[in-house]
């Protein structure tokens, strides 16, 4: 490396850049440094926030000299990196991990424990960056976590919302949203780099040119621009000197953005102009498997896309290769079809602006990106209006247009003759107006297409993609079942868990290689190893109830059969099942005697969870089951037997809580409908058990922990489609007890009926998309099944270990490991501390 100055100052930045040292005096004095500079605080003026500051601001000096070293390290050796490309990541908070990650959560603890403060208070301080609606965004998170721990070269691109999902307090049992003003204490896990700033352009119109050599070039004018400024967030592997990278982009006017309209005098317009730069990246869209389709969300895909692009690009072009070069230095993974446009913008960069031939570049750009499909639901699907399009991205439209023909014709060859299956295959749907289908683009686009679980990867092979299954072959089309990093939802969601695993093992492999914990199975006839097991769980299920008592002002017994459904409300997710069935157990212990009521197992129901604000049938869920909380917490003829709480706001900080805590959970989805699940691998690697359809991964879970540990119930997703229609036009009758539980909200006993109508009419024959009549026996029973097990604690203990044992599949560094070695071809690049900052 060359430098401008001389041997003497390198020596002398060098000694002055050496590290700070990690004993409990250093981090001390660098807690009260903080505290007295930078917040300019003391003693006499402290609270637990300020010292989460002050603990976040340490652990950020720490944090950020290792991200510098691991990219100073790889620019130096420029190995080939992942992008992953996602428009949510849901972090939660970062301080716990952070000090976890890099080994310092014990002398940290130590060190504000001295300074008078409790480590846990302190944690609880932070706020969640909340970044994401649910699995997707989570699944994200665990994917950096992972990539960083296994010293991949990897970086993820998103976006800076102002505003993460909204809040959700309950009121009158509804539902209301309010902003989630996360970024209103400064955020110390961020390095905003205003030095690195892209324009993007919206709009304007294209200039056909004929250049030198006679050929015809395209040049795009857009109308106008706003700048993306780049902010920076660490993320440390665990156990490991590498620190990787999250670049999310925010949206600022450009300095030149006013200056027409203000000559002009029109100083208005130059605000709302500014303003409006601004709102691209004000707010992520609350939806969870749901395609609203408004102009701005259309914007927000562009300008993250097209920021990340030129970031890409220009790092790519530093080290002077030649554009054959480009796949081999760069995989782009997209995650979902939200940044699909990355396709057209990588492909107008090499046409348009570096000159390359359509056939090379469109050879480059196929080679780069791999494609991953999170779900089938048809109303997920992003499809745009041509028009629409047309006015934002003029360029793009035409290449689009362009990718689609080539791709047409050579389906034409393949397949002469067949106008049916060219018009299914068009990137373009024939529709009025024109919507371009972006999962089309996406698959056409990319080198590999995969799916998050085994079941789901083989449907889209036989629905949504199934004609390019049949062009491409089967090869492009691949499973990689999603995992979750083990140091957050076990080593940091339940400490005493893992601390008792690592006793029993021996050490802390298994933390970074989860098939260790097959070694607990020694230990299942233990009963002293079963009596800790239990108490910690046990341990876990108070503190949820202290929680409980907290948000929802309900005591619960921890000694209750705690079950749990926390997720995004959804109507494929059967939330409104799960309540069904709560209310026909609560109908159940009314007409028991006293000495039937003895023998009922106490249970304690928890749902959590956010509805899109627009998602009308979700929110009346929620109305409905706080109602029919507030009508069994307060029955004395029930008493401690049935408790039912929706904790509100539910999030990845209360997740940490919950998840550790429940004793049986419910993934209970209509088969074929949720890709994968994420939840059910947190539950069960906590030792917790579920109830599950066939579905996404729970199809796995059993494989792996076997029948006996899983409550399996319901239809399959090859039944699915008879059923509806047996339902449809041979008018199979309502499960009887389905009809007694609505016949009871018809009569009132939960509040006013009328306003349920709506909910209860998507349980009409033959409308009963989602199928819980069909599913509504087998679910009872298999819900009379867990409250017997239950009863015998010590087979439920062992159920519960052989649980945890089994789960070593399901870590995020398996999942990691095949895209890198299958989809990406990227190799582990660890970095060496050289102790400087
Ligand atoms: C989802 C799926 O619904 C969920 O099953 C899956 O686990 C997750 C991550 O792959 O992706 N798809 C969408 S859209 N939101 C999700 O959470």
């Amino acid at each position: 490396e060359k430098s401008k100055w001389p041997k003497e100052t390198i020596e002398l930045w060098q000694r002055l850049s050496k590290k700070e040292a990690n004993d409990i005096n250093s981090v001390q004095k660098s807690i009260v440094h903080h505290v007295t500079t930078t917040l300019a605080r003391s003693v006499y003026n402290m609270d637990n926030f300020a010292a989460y500051q002050a603990v976040a601001l340490s652990t950020r000096d720490r944090l950020i000299s290792q991200w510098n070293e691991t990219q100073g390290q790889l620019s130096r050796a420029d190995p080939k990196r992942v992008y992953y490309l996602s428009l949510e990541f849901l972090l939660g908070r970062s301080m716990d991990n952070a000090l976890l990650n890099l080994g310092l959560k014990d002398t940290y603890g130590k060190g504000i424990e001295q300074l008078g403060f409790n480590m846990e208070e302190v944690i609880e301080s932070e706020v969640d960056a909340a970044l994401g609606n649910g699995g997707l965004g989570r699944l994200a998170a665990c994917y950096m976590d992972s990539l960083a721990t296994l010293d991949y070269p990897a970086w993820g691109y998103g976006l800076r919302y102002n505003y993460g999902i909204f809040q959700q307090r309950i009121v009158d049992g509804y539902q209301t949203e309010y902003p989630d003003y996360w970024l209103n204490f400064d955020n110390p896990w961020e390095l905003p780099r205003l030095d690195i700033s892209i324009q993007i352009g919206f709009g304007g119109h294209v200039q056909i040119i004929e250049d030198e050599y006679g050929v015809t070039r395209h040049n795009w004018i857009p109308a106008t621009n706003v700048q993306a400024i780049a902010y920076d967030v660490p993320i440390p592997g665990y156990d490991t000197e590498n620190c990787n990278n999250i670049r999310l982009w925010r949206s600022k006017p450009t300095k030149t953005f006013d200056l027409t309209s203000f000559n002009e005098g029109n100083y208005e317009k130059s605000v709302e102009d500014a303003t409006n730069a601004e709102k691209i990246t004000s707010v992520l869209y609350p939806n969870d498997n749901t395609m609203a389709g408004k102009e701005l969300r259309l914007k927000q895909q562009y300008f993250w896309t097209a920021a990340s692009l030129d970031d890409i690009v220009r790092r790519f072009k530093k080290s002077m290769r030649e554009w054959s070069d480009f796949s081999d230095q760069v995989a782009i993974q997209l995650n979902d079809t939200h940044p699909a446009l990355a396709i057209v913008e990588l492909q107008r960069l090499l046409v348009d602006e570096e000159m390359l031939s359509w056939d090379d570049a469109w050879d480059i750009v196929t080679k780069t990106f791999a494609f991953t499909n999170h779900t089938v639901l048809p109303e997920a699907m992003e499809k745009w209006s041509v028009p629409m399009f047309e006015y934002l991205l003029p360029r793009h439209l035409q290449i689009i247009f362009d990718i689609n023909l080539f791709f047409l014709q050579k389906v034409e060859m393949k397949f002469p003759n067949d106008r049916g299956l060219l018009n299914r295959m068009s990137i373009i749907e024939e529709a009025q107006p024109q919507q371009i289908r972006m999962a089309h683009l996406a698959v056409v686009g990319s080198h590999k297409v995969n799916g998050v679980a085994a079941l789901h990867s083989n449907l889209i092979k036989t629905t949504i993609f199934k004609d390019f299954v049949h062009y491409y072959g089967e090869d492009k089309f691949i499973n990689k079942t999603n995992g979750i990093t083990p140091r957050r939802w076990l080593h940091q969601a339940n400490p005493q868990l893992s601390d008792f695993i690592t006793e029993t093992l021996g050490n802390t492999k298994w933390l970074k290689d989860l098939s260790l914990l097959k070694g607990l199975v020694a230990k299942i006839n233990d009963d002293a190893f079963r009596k800790k097991w239990m108490a910690i769980k046990r341990a876990n299920k108070v503190r949820l109830a202290e929680l409980i008592k907290e948000r929802c002002n309900v005591e619960v017994s921890p000694d209750a059969l705690f079950d749990v459904q926390v997720k995004r409300i959804h109507e494929y997710k059967r939330q409104f099942m799960n309540i069904l069935v709560v209310i026909h157990r609560y109908r159940t212990i009314k007409s028991m005697t006293a000495a039937q009521k003895a023998s009922v197992q106490p249970r304690v129901v928890i749902f959590g969870g956010k509805a899109a604000p627009g998602y009308y049938i979700a929110k009346l869920v929620i109305k409905l089951i706080n109602s029919v909380a507030a009508v069994v917490n307060q029955d004395p003829a029930v008493g401690d037997l049935l408790k039912v709480v929706f904790i509100p706001d539910y999030n990845v900080s209360v997740a940490e809580v919950i998840v550790p805590a429940s004793d049986i959970s419910q993934h209970i989805s209509t088969a074929g409908t949720e890709a994968s699940g994420t939840s059910n691998m947190k539950f069960v690697l906590n030792g917790g058990l579920i109830i599950g359809t066939l579905d996404g991964a729970n199809i796995e879970i059993l494989e792996e922990i076997g029948e006996d540990n899983i409550f399996i119930f319901g239809c399959m997703a090859n039944e699915v489609e008879d059923l509806r229609h047996a339902q449809r036009y041979r008018g199979v009758p309502m499960d009887s007890a389905l009809q007694g539980v609505i016949s009871a909200i018809e009569k009132g006993v939960f509040g006013d009926p009328k306003i349920y109508q709506p909910l209860i009419s998507t349980l009409t024959v033959g409308k009963d998309f989602y199928l819980i009549s069909a599913d509504f026996a087998s679910y009872i029973a298999a819900n009379q099944a867990v409250d017997q097990a239950y009863k015998d604690q010590s087979e439920w203990s062992k159920k519960s270990i052989r649980c945890t044992a089994n789960m070593g599949k399901f870590s995020s560094d398996r999942s990691v490991k095949e895209y890198a070695d299958e989809i990406w071809n990227i190799k582990p690049y660890p970095v060496i501390d050289e102790g400087h900052l």
